[in-house]
């Protein structure tokens, strides 16, 4: 019977290469997919790539061989009556055999018509297409591919308008929101963290702004700043001159000690304390561990979240998601969204990570640039997908985009 070789490679001229080694150059490849590749311990690390398959050729060695009996004659006897036999089989409507026929039939039609066989969906396609334009990373695109492929039937995927809703919904649920902790201890320590020029200073500034005054101008909260960034020229000023226009005392710490008795003489009466960082490059290791060392000091029950630009390649984003784990950081804040039209490389990287979102900023204007994360903000973000803002606001509900407090 005819057998057939399956052979999977990261690219498609790879996997030609080791279906010729393995099959001599007459071997045709039939079906080309995209696949994910599983390598690595555990096969973690998927990684896009290609699968080939089609006949394994039969080669002249294993074509029938002039045995003593054909020598006699014997053979051709052999070989009609066994023909005779299976013409006569298909005949009966041996079910098997029928099987075996059809699948033959189906190779012969997919050799004399490559292209035809390995065609997808055209609203597989698209939707493939969009995510590539978002930035979705690759593990992410063939997870909702192959969701797809098992939950449509070809008579749903024609529905192109139903069928992208719905990928907005999955995607929507795999955006995980972080949650404030409604009853924490007093005060709620909040510090930034994350790479440089990032936009932590601006989003301390505006999440002062939000928390501690309300939409009539009135001191809400008592807001207190803190800056480890001490010795950078201009960094200290940057938050102190947010400070004068809130009127929230400002402090300049440089090492652990000077931290910890700054929180403690300020925990009296005090709401929030909002601590701002030096933006560290997440390559640098020492200066990070230095960091997470001085930061201690504000206790375990001290909030970290790590600002990440938007901007960032996906690749990028993995890294610094990385790279920053010893700070145990609770959840992540996305500035910038205003200068990408892409937010796939971040809806990606957060949900093969785990990590939730807590606020997005969206423009340099403090306070007002900066909303409590939501799914439908981000969804909204998207290119190429028609987003039913009703519909997903019904899905995602009381996670509509909220601007926080004053300024509007
Ligand atoms: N477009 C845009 N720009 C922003 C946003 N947030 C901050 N910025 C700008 O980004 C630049 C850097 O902002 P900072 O707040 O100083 O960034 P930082 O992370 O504190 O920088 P370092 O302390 O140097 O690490 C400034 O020009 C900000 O105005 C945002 O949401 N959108
Ligand atoms: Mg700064």
């Amino acid at each position: 019977m005819q057998q057939y070789f399956v052979e999977q490679a990261e690219t498609y001229d790879e996997a030609c290469r080791k279906v010729w080694e393995k099959y001599g150059e007459r071997a045709t490849i039939v079906l080309r997919k995209t696949v994910i590749l599983r390598t690595g311990l555990f096969g973690l690390f998927p990684r896009e790539g290609v699968e080939v398959s089609g006949p394994i050729p039969q080669l002249s060695q294993d074509l029938p061989r002039k045995t003593e009996a054909s020598k006699t004659g014997k053979e051709p006897q052999d070989f009609q009556e066994e023909k005779r036999k299976v013409l006569a089989a298909a005949n009966r409507g041996d079910p098997l055999l029928q099987q075996v026929l059809s699948e033959v039939r189906t190779i012969k039609e997919r050799m004399e018509h490559p292209g035809a066989a390995a065609e997808e969906h055209p609203s597989l396609k698209q939707i493939d297409e969009n995510l590539l334009i978002n930035d979705f990373p690759p593990a992410y695109r063939m997870g909702i591919l192959e969701r797809m492929k098992k939950e449509f039937s070809l008579e749903a995927l024609d529905n192109y308008d139903e069928v992208q809703d719905k990928v907005l919904e999955w995607i929507g649920e795999s955006i995980s929101i972080y949650r404030e902790d409604q009853f924490h201890r007093l005060p709620r320590i909040m510090a930034l963290v994350g790479p440089t020029g990032v936009g932590k200073t601006t989003t301390i500034a505006k999440l002062a702004a939000n928390f501690g005054i309300d939409s009539h101008g009135r001191r809400v909260k008592q807001i207190v700043l803190i800056t480890i960034d001490a010795f950078r020229i201009g960094a200290k000023q940057q938050l102190e001159s947010y400070s004068k226009i809130l009127e929230f005392p400002c402090f300049a710490v440089e090492d652990y000690e000077e931290l910890k008795k700054t929180i403690a003489m300020n925990s009296d009466g005090t709401d929030i304390i909002l601590i701002d960082t030096i933006g560290k490059s997440p390559r640098d290791m020492v200066k990070l561990g230095e960091m997470k060392q001085l930061l201690d000091a504000c206790g375990s029950f001290a909030e970290v979240h790590l600002a990440l630009s938007a901007a960032t390649k996906s690749s990028d984003i993995k890294e610094i998601l990385q790279q920053f784990e010893p700070f145990n950081y609770r959840s992540v804040i996305v500035t910038k969204l205003d200068e990408t039209i892409r937010a796939g490389n971040v809806i990606g990287a957060l949900a093969e990570k785990g990590k939730s979102l807590s606020y997005i900023t969206n423009g340099q204007k403090v306070p007002t640039d900066i909303r409590k994360a939501s799914a439908v903000q981000l969804l909204i973000n998207l290119e190429g997908f028609r987003v039913n803002r009703v519909k997903l606001e019904e899905k995602f509900p009381g996670k509509e985009p909220e601007q926080m407090g004053l300024w509007r």
